[in-house]
């Protein structure tokens, strides 16, 4: 008599059907206190982010990573200041101090950041002429990374976000996954903001479109 084979996996294949996915945003140096652009405290949610991955199907991170003559960064325009606000190609951009540049160690990821469930590395910004805050889009929509058919490819309806920094790339990729239609929520012990004014405005923005806010123990195991 046939006998079906044991599947000691069986339990796998039924749990977490929605591919729940934390997207890891740009860990580097340069957004870490001492960094060229730091985030206040953005330190504090390394050990967070580590003891979060374990309840994710897939983790996928992005990295800023900018050639020396980035358009973004101050040290590129005469009268340029960080800070400032221009007009740059039909619409409004932040002059940055020079930052997360192409094989520096400001733009490698913090070495205490656990990298071996990470599967894939989306980086952004390497066109001079345009400022890329998003994983998945540059900011003028003219350049997409592959992240949103990435996620589709496997099947991922359900994403998490953290990283640096809460105002700027994580919530540019936030309203970027909302345009995609991935249910979207921010792991808001897992994120820091640049300011935290901005934080609070756009919290308001983000929680009225539907994004859940959440603290990292609130995560379901897998
Ligand atoms: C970022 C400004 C410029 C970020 C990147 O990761 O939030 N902000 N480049
Ligand atoms: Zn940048």
């Amino acid at each position: 008599m046939r006998r079906e084979p044991i599947n000691r996996n069986h339990d796998l294949y039924l749990v977490d059907q929605t591919m729940k996915t934390l997207i890891i945003t740009d860990l580097q140096y340069d957004f870490l206190p001492g960094g060229a652009l730091e985030v206040p405290f953005g330190d504090q949610i390394i050990p967070v982010i580590n003891s979060i991955q374990e309840r994710f199907s897939l983790v996928v991170a992005t990295q800023d990573w900018h050639p020396g003559n980035h358009s973004s960064f101050a040290s590129n325009h005469i009268r340029g200041k960080p800070f400032d606000r221009i007009e740059w190609q039909g619409g409004e951009q932040i002059l940055w101090p020079d930052h997360c540049v192409i094989n520096t160690k400001g733009a490698e990821f913090h070495p205490d950041l656990r990298m071996d469930r990470v599967e894939a590395v989306f980086r952004k910004g390497m066109d001079p002429e345009i400022d890329s805050y998003s994983g998945f889009y540059d900011n003028g929509h003219r350049k997409n990374t592959g992240l949103a058919g990435y996620l589709r490819e496997r099947k991922v309806s359900e994403l998490y976000f953290c990283g640096l920094a809460a105002d700027f790339c994580v919530y540019y990729s936030i309203l970027d996954a909302l345009n995609e239609g991935f249910n979207t929520t921010l792991i808001e012990d897992a994120t820091r903001p640049l300011s935290n004014e901005t934080f609070e405005f756009i919290k308001k923005e983000l929680t009225a479109r539907g994004v859940r806010f959440i603290n990292s123990d609130e995560i379901p195991p897998r």
